[in-house]
């Protein structure tokens, strides 16, 4: 058999997988946005994204456009840099990274997170959370799965954050070890469509709050199975079917001109 003809072989027995696909959104924000959008008090500021400023009442969002349209995350791998501060005494209230669907419009959202899907929260006041903050708390679908205290303030120094999924769960790295999350479950994974959101608050106490670098990259798949290919056996049997059929056609037609039967002779 030809090399071409093992080849269509081979597709028939055992369908074409689905390739793996992949997104990327890197930003040191030294000339725009790039495609992401920003939301109420977020602005371009001195080369990085100020969420929010120094000034109670104020919700900031970066949203960044679908990365996969139309797939499904398996994988990611984001870093970037955040600053918190200065702030008032006690610093309020803290900044989000999501992977989920942002609010319609242009609604901005804070330290919570998107409404659905992974939220890592840098919680850095006490609203009566467990353990308390400061903290950084992982939300699944709105639901805390995992949490780790440690100090996020920093006077407005940016310090490094890496956050890792893959089919394992999330890892989650801030400062260089400094508080450290591994493989939280997501049970189900993240859906088509999701986006790469960050988002602060300030209420009735305040901080700046800025990330900078945002360097993130996805492996997917196409959301909607191909449609499924026949196997040799069933385009023997699909075959086969005709042959029988296109045969009993001829039989027919014999049968209807010469046969005892045949109307011609009666
Ligand atoms: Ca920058
Ligand atoms: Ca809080």
């Amino acid at each position: 058999m030809k090399s071409s003809t093992w080849a269509i072989v081979a597709v028939l027995t055992f369908g074409a997988s689905a390739p793996a696909l992949a997104g990327s959104y890197n930003n040191d924000f030294s000339s725009g946005v790039g495609a992401a959008s920003l939301r109420e008090s977020a602005v371009l500021d001195s080369g990085s994204v100020r969420l929010t400023p120094n000034v109670i009442d104020n919700l900031g969002s970066l949203v960044i456009n679908d990365l996969d349209p139309g797939s499904v995350v398996t994988s990611f791998d984001a870093s970037f840099t955040l600053a918190i501060g200065p702030g008032s005494t006690p610093p309020a209230d803290g900044v989000s990274f999501s992977f989920g669907a942002p609010p319609p419009g242009t609604d901005a959202f804070g330290e919570s997170g998107t409404w659905s899907g992974v939220a890592v929260v840098f919680d850095i006041f006490n609203n009566g959370e467990t353990p308390t903050p400061p903290v950084i708390r992982v939300l699944w679908n709105g639901v805390q799965v995992a949490a780790a205290q440690g100090t996020l303030f920093s006077s407005g120094a940016f310090q490094p954050v890496t956050i890792h999924y893959d089919s394992n769960g999330l890892d989650v790295d801030f400062n260089s070890g400094g508080i450290v999350l591994t493989n939280v479950a997501l049970s189900g994974g993240p859906q088509s469509g999701s986006r790469f959101t960050f988002g602060a608050r300030t209420g009735s106490l305040s901080a700046e709050q800025r990330i900078d670098d945002v360097a993130i990259s996805t492996t997917a798949v196409a959301r909607a199975r191909p449609a499924p290919v026949p196997t040799l056996a069933e385009w023997a049997t699909a075959a086969l079917a005709m042959l029988l059929a296109a045969l009993a056609a001829m039989a027919l037609r014999r049968r209807a001109v010469t046969g005892p039967g045949s109307s011609r002779r009666r």
